[in-house]
């Protein structure tokens, strides 16, 4: 179902109309209300009349979610407080965190965005829909929610934790959709089979989509998901900065990567070292100008996501353009004794292999001056118990060798008993980089 099928399906050329109008209103918006804006045109000798097409679009500052933390907290917003009704931070381990605000018609256009992202992934009134993100500053909760309510579904707002208990709700209350990360989709299936419920068991459990994101997940990771819980696993992207949840969406129709929500988002993929565009096609990091905001709009905003733009048309009829599956933040990128690799490429080898857990941790040291990867998987509970030394031995180097074949470089295996690694109720940290005091 497509929510808002007149905006979802705009011809091309009526799109990019509607696009440069706006992009033209938000640069002189924030030109007229934004110091920092002000400063970085004038230091380019830009004006924003000089804005004609989207092609100029190359012309604009960067914005870098350090400008968003030294502004802290309310230097980017262009509206005055007053015309604020909500705030959201981004999870920040480090320093300070970029809060983030929302006028009345913000909130209101998220809610739609939500909505469209919800009817992407199949959902529609008839849904009850089980929101398991975290409410609070987490964008994730209140994002799904406001959605979920905006398509006329019924909506449990469970938030995280409680595993168990979120189990039995979702059992009694009848969830058909299910909205968190991919990592506690997992979690909650395992409890459930604690509590012997089997969520592929459809007379007691009648789940049937999921609409999970907030972290990197692969491809071979939703297979598993869906094997394993007898549901179609719908990939949702978005970032605190930009709104939160819904600011791209997979659909059922062809489940091959997510339309952006052009009508407010424009999208571009730059080279992350050069900042130079690159063409369709081409693996590089997200840039995103918000194009409707009113509290904090962001003018080619670094994502530090990496994927790609593809302008194929869709077979499902919307017109907007599709990213690719995000492989992971070029932040998070792993370099393993000078090869690049992303953690969500290891979880692609991993999560094939008969046998294993889907849960992992990549810890990476520096021992002797040179980098060290250990990968510690669960073994899956069905694993055959006992006197299965040879059997173990030879997996671990069968993986070894995979990991070396795949991505080239070369990793400790380590098979952990089933359930021992930490499970995350939102983002799971699959990675522990120890080498930092150490450089
Ligand atoms: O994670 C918003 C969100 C909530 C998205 C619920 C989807 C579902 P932040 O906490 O600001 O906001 O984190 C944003 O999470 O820049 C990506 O690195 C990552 N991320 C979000 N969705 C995906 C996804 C929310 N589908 C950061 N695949 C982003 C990969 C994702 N990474």
């Amino acid at each position: 179902m497509i929510f808002d099928l007149e905006n979802e399906t705009l011809p091309r050329d009526e799109l990019e109309a509607l696009q440069l109008r706006r992009l033209q209103d938000l640069c002189c918006r924030v030109y007229a209300n934004v110091p920092f804006y002000a400063q970085k045109f004038d230091e380019l000798g830009l004006k924003p009349d000089q804005i004609r097409s989207l092609k100029d679009l190359e012309r604009l500052p960067f914005t870098e979610k350090q400008h968003l933390r030294d502004h802290y907290p309310y230097g980017l917003f262009a509206v005055p407080r007053d015309n604020v009704v909500r705030l959201h931070a981004s999870s920040g381990t480090t320093g300070r965190v970029s809060v983030v605000g929302y006028t009345r018609r913000d909130i209101d256009n998220w809610a739609d965005l939500m909505a469209r992202s919800l009817a992407a992934a199949g959902a529609s009134r008839q849904d009850l829909i089980h929101v398991a993100y975290g409410y609070g500053l987490f964008t994730g909760g209140l994002g799904a929610h406001y959605g979920a309510e905006r398509i006329g579904a019924t909506v449990v707002p469970s938030s995280s934790g409680a595993t168990r208990r979120q189990v039995q709700f979702m059992r009694d209350f009848g969830a058909t959709v299910l909205c968190c990360t991919p990592s506690y989709a997992l979690h909650l299936h395992e409890a459930a089979l604690e509590e012997g419920l089997d969520f592929r068991d459809k007379s007691v459990m009648s789940l049937k989509t999921g609409v999970f994101g907030a972290e990197p997940w692969s491809e071979e990771m939703r297979r598993t998901i869906e094997s394993r819980m007898g549901i179609n696993a719908m990939n949702v992207y978005g970032l605190s900065e930009i709104m939160g949840p819904g600011v791209a969406m997979e659909c059922v129709d062809s489940k091959c990567g997510l339309h952006v929500f052009e009508d407010h988002f424009l999208p571009e993929i730059i080279d992350p070292a050069t900042g130079r565009v690159l063409p369709y096609g081409e693996e590089g990091e997200l840039v995103l100008t918000t194009l409707t905001k009113e509290a904090v709009p962001l003018v080619r905003y670094r994502t530090r996501d990496i994927t790609r733009l593809d302008p194929t048309p869709c077979r499902c009829g919307r017109t907007h353009r599709r990213i690719g599956r995000l492989t992971g933040r070029s932040d998070d990128m792993l370099i393993i004794r000078g090869v690049n690799v992303y953690p969500s490429q290891i979880e692609a080898v991993l999560v094939e292999t008969e046998g294993l857990s889907p849960n992992y941790q990549i810890t990476v040291d520096r021992v002797d001056n040179l980098d060290q990867m250990v990968v510690a998987v669960e073994l899956a509970d069905n694993f055959p118990a006992g006197g299965e030394v040879r059997h173990l031995q030879q997996m671990t180097r069968q993986l070894g060798h995979r990991i070396k074949e795949f991505l080239g470089i070369t990793a400790e295996i380590r098979l952990v008993e089933p359930r021992v690694l930490a499970r995350s109720e939102g983002k799971a940290q699959r990675v522990i980089d120890k080498r930092g005091d150490k450089m």
